[in-house]
């Protein structure tokens, strides 16, 4: 076994960071519809829970944000000419597609893709396949794009796989990390890839999108080269959805050996758990942190958010630590369940939590700010160096945010033709920090 690092690749929110109320299914987002944002605030929230990483001495990487708007969406809904053009005429006749194409979304980048370290494939290497994210018409924008970044970052053959997307149907709809939990005894070591769906390919749920299905999940698992016997598939309960689950992540978490989960996540749990313990014969003893409905009602969870947390390994801690959205100090419940349960003598030792409220408010916490990805030492020195942050990039990028993003912005200030030139030098001006030009 090599040793190896796991690193937490936040998405950089972008400056067009907005409440479109575009995500059916996402409560967060349904409820500040509308709501006035403030890009700046949102991007400072997120680069300062970098830092806290960097701080604690954990390997920390960044994506940047993708061009928005996205005129080539624009475009194919008709709307021709100059820019300032296609921007009047889709403010006038499409707002509704104008927050689509404005969309900054891809900051959520637990959903940028599926990961699966060199430790579990059948070829030694990294790979990485891009979340086709088919099921909102505003996300389903994001892959092409974010396929060119991680080709940009994960750059070489001999050590990384970038997949295509899967297909753009609803039998493969694949919302990417956000429904995958990896375990393992060390990150170095061969681990167990949990992939969570909410629904079979072609079966119609009523209610609230399902938006993984099983045959998307077995598929990122085959072109990885899992090894079945070390993958488990477990399906969403119908009940976590309806009440605003809308990923796997929203009531679940992991990390190592430990699985912290709430109890209505999963449709059957017994199985899952069973799967689970089959699956690591021989690799860990899996430790299940399972939260009772009679201690954290569901609706709480997703309120609070307890579970979008980020379960790490601190280098000076015996046990792991929760990074949790600071909402789950404010529920009473969470933060009873939180205060017993470092109390006692579990998995998870401390709980500290964050503020990154703008982002929460669409739905987005800690655990969907950030992509995972396990990388040996090579791995590491192979990638893009210019997105691994030490605190001087930190402050260079919070620098470039705080002199070209707004600190106010409603839905209807996307009509102004000013603020996509406004989008564009705040991008390229990151990019720059990030010496990741070639994608401007
Ligand atoms: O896909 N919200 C995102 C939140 C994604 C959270 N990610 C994870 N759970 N991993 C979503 O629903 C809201 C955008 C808006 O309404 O403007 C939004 O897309």
């Amino acid at each position: 076994m090599s040793f190896a690092a796991e690193v937490n690749f936040d998405g950089l929110i972008g400056p067009s960071h907005n409440y479109g109320g575009l995500s059916d299914g996402n409560l967060a987002s349904a409820k500040n519809a509308g709501d006035v944002s403030n890009p700046r605030e949102a991007a400072r929230q997120g680069l300062e829970k970098m830092r806290l990483l960097v701080r604690a001495g954990l390997v920390q990487g960044v994506l940047p944000p993708l061009p928005r708007p996205n005129f080539d969406l624009l475009v194919q809904a008709g709307f021709g000419g100059s820019d300032r053009d296609i921007l009047a005429a889709a403010a006038r006749e499409a707002p509704q597609l104008l927050k689509v194409a404005y969309s900054a979304s891809a900051m959520w980048t637990a959903n940028a893709a599926t990961v699966s370290p060199s430790a579990d494939t059948a070829d030694g290497r990294l790979h990485l396949t891009p979340a086709n994210l088919s099921t909102m018409l505003h996300r389903s924008l994001e892959h092409p794009d974010t396929t060119a970044t991680l080709v940009s970052v994960f750059s070489g053959d001999e050590h990384f796989a970038v997949h295509s997307a899967l297909p753009m149907h609803s039998d493969f709809a694949d919302e990417g990390a956000a429904n995958h939990v990896r375990l393992c005894a060390e990150h170095g070591a061969r681990g167990v890839e949990l992939f969570v769906y909410g629904r079979e390919a072609g079966e119609s749920t009523a209610g609230f999108p399902a938006r993984q299905t099983r045959l998307a999940s077995e598929a990122v698992a085959r072109a990885h080269g899992l090894e079945a016997s070390r993958s488990v598939f477990a399906r969403q309960s119908r009940r976590a959805i309806e009440a605003g689950a809308f990923h796997n992540d929203v009531v679940c978490v992991g990390a190592r050996d430990t699985l912290f989960f709430h109890e209505a996540a999963f449709e059957d749990t017994a199985g899952a758990l069973e799967a689970l313990k089959r699956a690591s014969s021989g690799l860990f003893e899996l430790k299940p942190v399972m939260v009772p409905e009679a201690d954290v009602p569901l609706g709480d969870a997703i309120r609070s958010y307890l579970f979008n947390s980020q379960l790490l390994q601190f280098p000076d801690e015996d046990r792991l630590v929760l990074v949790a959205p600071i909402e789950a100090q404010e529920t009473a419940s969470t933060r009873r369940f939180c205060e017993g349960m470092v109390a006692g003598n579990g998995p998870i030792g401390r709980v500290e939590f964050v503020d990154v409220r703008q982002s929460m408010r669409n739905g987005g916490g800690p655990a969907c700010l950030r992509l995972r990805v396990v990388m040996t030492e090579t791995e590491l020195g192979a990638c893009h160096q210019g997105v691994l942050m030490d605190e001087e990039t930190i402050d260079a990028l919070q620098a470039v945010v705080a002199r070209t993003y707004r600190d106010r912005l409603s839905p209807a200030d996307l009509a102004d033709p000013a603020f996509a030139d406004e989008c564009r030098i705040a991008r390229e001006e990151l990019l720059r920090v990030l010496e990741l030009e070639e994608l401007a």
